[in-house]
């Protein structure tokens, strides 16, 4: 099986299994893309069974899936504390992970690192030795081509994310463009990010090292769980 080719029944375990964490009364980061969305679904029928949860959306997406499933919702702003966070990744490896496919990893990164607990839910073709997937970079507009510049002189080879179904570039939903940057294999996933971390212009990068507390990896047929610690 190709990476990013999961079945939906292993990314549904996945989901199943980190929701086995939310509790009555917690206030849930609802993390993007296609295993947070098993999440944000299997949290709606909890909710349709009496659960009593607030959701805090980490993009559009997941905003608008939330709705049709009938997670009460809160804006982050709004609440005083984020019990968890559930939220699906790019690629694994250990604790470390590359987000940003969906280009949602800048609200991913505040709402993620806000809740006291962030859950990760993949599919095992997500798992990885090393990290070597192109990292996702936000950039202000006006940015955008020095802060490529910078990402060359860290060896990386940036590529600036096209829309599909709209001419020109991907703009986020924070109205940020996307440079997508291979830097081969990350030998030292929390130096390149602290390096990333410090170019001007650069709005959130797609490298969460070390935030993680637990990692739920879906099968066909098991989930493997690892945590921190
Ligand atoms: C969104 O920008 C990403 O960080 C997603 O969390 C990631 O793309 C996971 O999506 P899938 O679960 O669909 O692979």
């Amino acid at each position: 099986m190709k990476a990013d080719e999961g079945t939906e029944a292993a990314k549904r375990r996945a989901a199943e299994s980190a929701v086995e964490a939310v509790a009555d009364g917690m206030v849930v980061g609802l993390g993007t893309g296609s295993t947070a969305a098993h999440a944000i679904r299997l949290l709606g029928r909890q909710v349709d069974a009496g659960l009593d949860i607030r959701g805090v959306p980490t993009s559009f997406q997941a905003r608008e899936l939330a709705r049709e499933v009938g997670v009460p919702l809160a804006a982050l702003e709004d609440v005083e504390t984020l019990d968890i966070a559930i939220d699906g990744a790019d690629q694994v490896a250990g604790l470390d992970l590359v987000k940003g496919g969906g280009a949602a990893h800048a609200r991913e990164k505040v709402i993620d690192t806000a809740a006291d607990a962030f859950h990760v839910v993949v599919d095992e073709t997500k798992e990885s030795d090393t990290l070597d997937r192109a990292v996702p970079i936000s950039v202000l507009p006006v940015a955008r081509s020095t802060v490529a510049a910078r990402l060359e002189t860290l060896g990386g080879d940036p590529t600036l994310r096209e829309a599909a179904g709209k001419d020109g570039p991907v703009v986020t939903d924070d109205g940020h463009l996307v440079l997508d940057c291979d830097f081969g294999s990350i030998e030292d996933p929390a130096v390149l990010g602290q390096a990333l971390d410090e170019l001007p212009g650069v709005v959130a990068h797609g490298l969460f090292v070390g935030l993680a507390d637990a990692i739920h990896v879906g099968h066909d047929s098991r989930v493997d769980v690892r945590q921190k610690g």
